[in-house]
């Protein structure tokens, strides 16, 4: 496989980029490339099949801060369920089409590497699609780069290009799929009073009262005022804030039982370990690229130790 700057072969991206202990390329069971990124604070894994981190763990933490399924997709093309996908470049169904994947090409894509770089503190990592995605004309000439920064927090950024001669909108989201004690147990602190659009309901504006909790299926798309979002998790003694640039929507998801079973890539009771607190621009929070220029969605994740509770 080729990559960003044209090296064709895990051997050749560990012997351009690779810094013992801190970044690492191996090959995947599924053929692409794998990258592990270590720094003090934490480590990471991403694979170049849709440019998708499947791993952070702080350095402090017991268990990973991402879930990934234990079930492999139906079909090698199909993308892995878990970690943070990237949805991109139009979020959920593409308006008018639905012949368009959802979520659009990108987290199917193969990407390659443009640069690698170990500092003291911090493992960059910045990939770009090997091919030129197919998407509808209306949003063609988008190019799209992939950043992870690996440090005491983890950082996520989808930087979009405009290079063509017209405005572009697109919509976009990093899908994060977090690891949880149990679905019952969570609370999503940093929502309260913002209005979501509720995808199992016809989008049916709803504000939202407190904490957000969940004991049923979860679809909703929530208008932000861009502060960060708080993944309470006691029993877990965690808390995991998400903050976020270039975003003023968020999407809360959790499939509950019928839709898990329905995807087929979730093992049976996996849906109360995992719940998706994605960084979007989705709903109404569409975003127009002028001509030449670029937008970036960016997410950083932290993880604190909570006090035990009583
Ligand atoms: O982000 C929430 C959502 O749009 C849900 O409606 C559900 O479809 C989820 O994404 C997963 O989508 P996927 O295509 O990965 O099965």
């Amino acid at each position: 496989m080729t990559s960003g700057d044209g090296l064709t072969t895990v051997d050749e991206l560990q012997a351009r980029y690779g810094v013992e202990g801190r970044l690492t390329f191996a090959m995947g069971e599924d053929s692409f490339a794998c990258v592990t990124m270590m720094s003090p604070g934490s480590c990471a894994s991403v694979t170049l099949k849709g440019a998708l981190v499947q791993s952070w763990r702080p350095a402090a933490a017991i268990n990973d801060v991402l879930w990934m399924s234990d079930v492999a997709p139906s079909d090698a093309r199909k993308p892995y369920r878990g970690g943070i996908p990237v949805c991109w470049p139009w979020f959920s169904a593409y308006p008018g089409d639905g012949a368009w994947p959802s979520h659009g090409p990108a987290r199917s894509s193969a990407f390659g590497v443009v640069n690698a770089v170990a500092s003291d503190e911090v493992v960059r990592l910045e990939m770009a699609p090997m091919m030129t995605m197919p998407v509808p004309e209306p949003i063609e000439g988008l190019q799209l780069r992939v950043v992870v920064e690996v440090g005491d927090q983890l950082t996520v950024a989808l930087e979009t290009q405009n290079q063509s001669e017209r405005p572009i909108s697109l919509t976009q989201a990093l899908h994060t799929y977090f690891a949880i004690s149990d679905v019952a147990d969570i609370r999503i602190e940093g929502l309260d009073n913002c209005i979501y659009a509720d995808a199992l309901d016809g989008l049916r504006r709803v504000r939202q009262s407190g904490a957000v909790t969940i004991s049923s299926e979860v679809d909703r798309i929530y208008a932000t005022d861009g502060g960060p979002i708080r993944l309470v998790d006691r029993p877990q003694q965690r808390c995991v804030t998400i903050a976020s640039e270039g975003s003023r929507s968020a999407v809360v998801w959790n499939p509950w039982i019928a839709k898990s079973e329905r995807l087929g890539d979730m093992a049976s009771g996996a849906y109360r370990r995992m719940v998706c607190i994605e960084t979007a621009n989705a709903g109404d929070d569409a975003i127009s690229v002028a001509p030449g220029q670029s937008h970036r969605l960016i997410a950083r994740i932290a993880c604190d130790t909570l006090p035990k509770s009583n």
